[in-house]
């Protein structure tokens, strides 16, 4: 048995910098303190706690089945752990960077964690672009559900619903994407704020700030977590030898490739660049992977 084990478990559904709520079993939620300097847990985290004064403190962060992050030159961001799966949320307009799109998969190949693509704002003029940006991607096996989550509401619920049931999802992709009108949409009453584009892009100001767990349904077998929008995303956590095997396109094509230690950059004998040459991994897509192990390198 361990140590900690007499002490009331809770699962983290927001954190704010140093404070956190944490909700009991019964659905309470409790304002909390991590025991000590250390504050290393993050929303989806199960943790035993125990009462102090009319707050509580962390004692305990349970092992995790999974953990979402990115790792900047600086920094790591963690999202959140014990993901059932995750939406990548991306719109068609603002126009979105495929370098993004693609490091936030990269992360959750890593972690272990199923994904699909929502592409939002089918209503505007710049879905079919984006439609034929996302097309290898539905190609190398990702799923894109296209929406309009504010314009279509009904028909984005009808498709959302067998998706959600059951899991705990969380939801990211840049701001001003529609992660909140999403979150608002499932869950009737989340309240999450939801920003006017010009504004936030004006401003640069990210609507959400922190991320939040939402129940979609009173039994509390379902969960959305809305989150801040990204801009940077470092991969340092990635091994520069496994970049290739994390991008389902790429990793399609190294096992043609004649030296079993083969960078994909000049080397004689490459699958990945012949196949890029043949049309079957995009330009841009090799050109992400490039970029992505320059910045690994440099560590
Ligand atoms: N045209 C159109 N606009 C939409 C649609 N869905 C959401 N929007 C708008 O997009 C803007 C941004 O939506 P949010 O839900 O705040 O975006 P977010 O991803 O949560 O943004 P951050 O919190 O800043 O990361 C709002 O003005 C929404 O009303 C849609 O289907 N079509
Ligand atoms: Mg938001
Ligand atoms: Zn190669």
């Amino acid at each position: 048995m361990a140590k900690f084990d007499a002490l009331d478990i809770g699962l983290v559904v927001a954190g704010h910098g140093r404070h956190y709520s944490v909700e009991t079993p019964e659905g309470r939620r409790v304002h909390c303190h991590p025991r000590g300097k250390k504050s290393d847990c993050v929303v989806g985290d199960r943790v035993r706690w125990q009462t102090s004064g009319d707050e509580g403190v962390i004692e305990h962060v349970e092992p995790r089945r999974n953990l979402l992050f990115r790792q900047d030159e600086w920094k790591t961001k963690s999202f959140a752990a014990n993901l059932d799966q995750l939406l990548v949320l991306v719109a068609a307009d603002p126009v979105f960077s495929e370098s993004q799109l693609s490091r936030a998969l990269i992360a959750s190949e890593s972690a272990g964690i199923v994904t699909r693509i929502v592409l939002n704002k089918a209503d505007l003029d710049g879905i079919g672009t984006a439609r034929a940006r996302l097309a290898p991607y539905t190609r190398m096996g990702i799923e894109v559900v296209e929406l309009a989550l504010r314009a279509r509401p009904d028909e984005a619920r009808a498709r959302l619903e067998p998706i959600l049931r059951g899991q705990a999802t969380l939801v990211l992709g840049p701001s001003g994407t529609g992660k909140s009108t999403l979150i608002n949409l499932m869950v009737p009453d989340a309240r999450a704020q939801v920003g006017e584009v010009s504004q936030a892009l004006n401003s640069g100001r990210h609507t959400t700030t922190s991320t939040q767990w939402y129940w979609t349904d009173a039994q509390r077998s379902s969960a959305l977590i809305d989150s801040p929008g990204f801009q940077e995303f470092g991969l340092r956590q990635i091994d520069a030898a496994e970049l290739a095997a994390l991008m389902p396109d790429l990793r399609a094509h190294i096992g043609d490739c004649r030296f079993y230690n083969c960078t994909h950059r000049q080397e004689p004998g490459c699958g990945v660049r012949a196949a890029v040459e043949r049309g079957d991994i995009t330009e841009s897509r090799y050109r992400i992977y490039l970029e992505i192990l320059a910045e690994l390198g440099r560590r």
